[in-house]
């Protein structure tokens, strides 16, 4: 029985859900309450020594970072095969699943985090993704072709929440029809935040800069001194 640990927002624990669903694997999700510093507490930080989620363990065997449990969860469970064979394909998947996280993650954590007036950085680094992935696409359904693949899913949790945060894609016609591709998707209707939660999150923006220096805080102190006890203080939020 697979357990996969996450929280709801959180931009790296969505493309591991999404991926369970479309492979119809059978697992048990279990919420971990980041404003109750769930991940600071020693159970979970047998999981994960960095507090971080996703997690997921799979018959006793536990893997950590996105983007290893994706790759561990496409060679153990193929069907759906989600990253595509031929040489072309297979590294357009990679490096939108790479650009994702390496420049669209950051840009939306500074959208998040910065004041209206300091995000002309954040808004180019996103729209210089967004027309990276307009090109790399083209025509195709989706990245890898006709099939969706783990560039689909990355991306595809990320593009939505930069929208979310004013990067249009007004100039974007082939994202635009690829998102609309993806909501139709149960694996993406069923993880996408409630127009309540969605609220809630946006309302919390304002505080999320302090609550992620706190946590980064509390990481550090955790790592200075292992056998220190969780932090007791209670924050909102999740990223
Ligand atoms: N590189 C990690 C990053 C995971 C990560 O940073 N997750 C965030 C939530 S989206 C987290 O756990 N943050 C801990 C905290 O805010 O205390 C991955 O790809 O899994």
């Amino acid at each position: 029985m697979i357990s996969f640990y996450f929280a709801k927002p959180s931009l790296f624990s969505r493309p591991v859900w999404i991926t369970l669903l479309e492979k119809q694997l059978d697992f048990q999700p279990i919420y971990v309450e980041m404003g109750n510093q769930e991940q600071f507490s020693p159970e979970f930080r047998a999981l994960n020594p960095f507090s971080r989620i996703p997690v997921l363990v799979d018959d006793g065997f536990r893997v950590m970072e996105s983007q290893a449990i994706l790759d561990y969860l496409e060679t153990k469970y193929p069907a759906p095969k989600l990253l595509p064979s031929g040489a072309e394909a297979l590294a357009t998947v990679r490096m939108v699943q790479m650009v994702s996280i390496n420049e669209l993650v950051p840009a939306i954590g500074e959208l998040l985090m910065q004041p209206e007036e300091k995000r002309t950085y954040a808004q180019n680094r996103a729209n210089t993704a967004l027309d990276l992935f307009e090109t790399l696409l083209g025509n195709a359904p989706y990245f890898g072709g006709d099939q969706l693949s783990l560039g689909d899913i990355m991306a595809g949790s990320l593009v939505p929440v930069a929208g979310d945060l004013g990067i249009s894609l007004e100039n974007h016609p082939h994202l635009q029809t690829w998102i609309k591709t993806l909501m139709s998707r149960p694996a993406w209707q069923h993880t996408q935040l409630s127009d309540a939660e969605k609220a809630r999150f946006l309302r919390s923006i304002r505080a999320m800069s302090k609550i992620w220096q706190r946590r980064r805080r509390q990481r550090a102190e955790i790592l200075l001194e292992p056998n220190k006890t969780a932090p007791s203080s209670s924050s909102p939020g999740s990223s």
